[in-house]
């Protein structure tokens, strides 16, 4: 049998327990951290695998992230992570948010929650919504963002408009006036009068404040809009880019002469005036029911010209010799093109043109509705 100290020799000392001890704490630690830095590395490869999904397929991205525990399924968490935008596409962003279902258009409303409009004049509350994404090209799915914004806006500066149907209108007249005041290809840039006006009546029948249209037109003239970049090929282009205008030859309807005439494409209708600086157009053809072909001419180079369907007249109108304003007398417009360029590039704009646009008609129902005396006018 060992005696005590036998005992004592072969049992470890408490030094020696406690050194034994802290070694394999420190190794724990050691291997906690590991454990958590390695976990932080798939949590970042994953995040990193979340985002490239959503920007090949917004929806299935977002899943992923939820799936793996990176976002909440919550609209508001979803919302943060596009507001974010961190190694996201902002045309994915503009996608999802468009998109018609409850979920999306929760997000969509928490989105624009997390921008701050208050005491922003309406270009600069535009100005920071519209670089937060890429406006999609569906005309329902912009027509719902827009909404979204002008509610929020009115929300957050509540004397400035009496219903956000203004807000609305006017937000879009905002972009396109930037596109006339930016444009190169816009010769005649509209006055901030010529602006003023084109906004008569809009706040519930009534004008809004002169020295809020001055001030929109104002910032827009010295800073233009900056927009994500686009592909060239969805609604907000045909905004930022717009038709086209430049000389042309234009054949008479009964008479056959030529008449060389600045013509100017804008809003589904072709303008043609005499010359740049004329206020009042000589003739507009609207283009409804309208379609274009290119054809040869004996006397003329590069040719296209405008036909209906069957051989009726065109409706159009224009000024007479008298300057009285009369239906045109045209089965078809033809035209004649400086260049093949030319001629190409205008039969593509007013092909463009004539392709119909929905969203034009969503825009003027609530111009209308806008521009309604508040007698007939139910509040939004
Ligand atoms: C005129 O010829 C001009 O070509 C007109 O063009 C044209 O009207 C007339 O067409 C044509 O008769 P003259 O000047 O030689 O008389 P513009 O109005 O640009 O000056 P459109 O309808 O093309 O404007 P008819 O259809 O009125 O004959």
């Amino acid at each position: 049998m060992a005696n005590e100290a036998e005992i004592g020799k072969a049992l470890p000392t408490v030094k020696q327990l406690k050194d034994a001890l802290g070694e394999v704490v420190a190794e724990m630690e050691n291997m906690d951290t590991a454990d958590e830095s390695s976990k932080n590395n798939t949590k970042a490869k994953q995040m990193s695998i979340g985002r490239k999904k959503f920007n090949m397929d917004p929806k299935k991205g977002i899943e992923y992230l939820i799936e793996h525990g990176l976002l909440k399924m919550t609209p508001e968490d979803v919302a943060q992570f596009l507001y974010k935008g961190e190694g996201l596409n902002k045309t994915a962003i503009g996608d999802y948010l468009g998109e018609k279902n409850d979920f999306n258009e929760q997000v969509l409303k928490a989105f624009v929650e997390l921008h701050d409009f208050t005491d922003l004049i309406l270009v600069q509350a535009l100005r920071q919504f519209l670089w937060s994404f890429r406006l999609p090209g569906e005309a329902q799915k912009i027509d719902r963002m827009m909404e979204c914004f002008a509610q929020r806006y009115c929300q957050l500066n509540p004397n400035i408009f009496t219903n956000t149907d203004t807000c609305y209108v006017l937000s879009f007249a905002i972009i396109m006036l930037n596109t006339s005041l930016h444009n190169p290809s816009v010769k005649e840039k509209p006055t901030v009068e010529q602006f003023i006006s084109m906004n008569r009546g809009i706040n519930n029948g009534g004008d809004l404040p002169q020295e809020l249209l001055m001030s929109l037109y104002e910032s827009i003239k010295t800073e233009p809009f900056k927009i994500p970049e686009d592909d060239g090929n969805d609604l907000m282009h045909t905004f930022f880019n717009p038709d086209k205008e430049g000389w042309l030859w234009k054949q008479g309807g009964r008479y056959k002469s030529w008449k060389r005439r600045w013509f100017i494409l804008n809003d589904n209708c072709l303008y043609y005036f005499e010359y740049t600086t004329d206020k009042e157009p000589r003739g507009i053809i609207p283009l409804e029911n309208i379609q274009v072909r290119e054809v040869q001419d004996r006397h003329k180079q590069h040719c296209f010209e405008l036909h209906a369907s069957g051989t009726d007249f065109i409706k159009a109108c224009k000024t007479d010799s008298e300057g009285k304003v009369v239906e045109g007398k045209h089965t078809v417009y033809r035209m004649s093109a400086a260049t093949p360029e030319e001629k190409d590039e205008w039969i593509k704009c007013v092909r463009q043109s004539i392709s119909h646009n929905p969203f034009y008609d969503m825009l003027s129902a609530r111009k209308k509705k806008a521009q309604k005396t508040s007698s007939h006018h139910s509040k939004s």
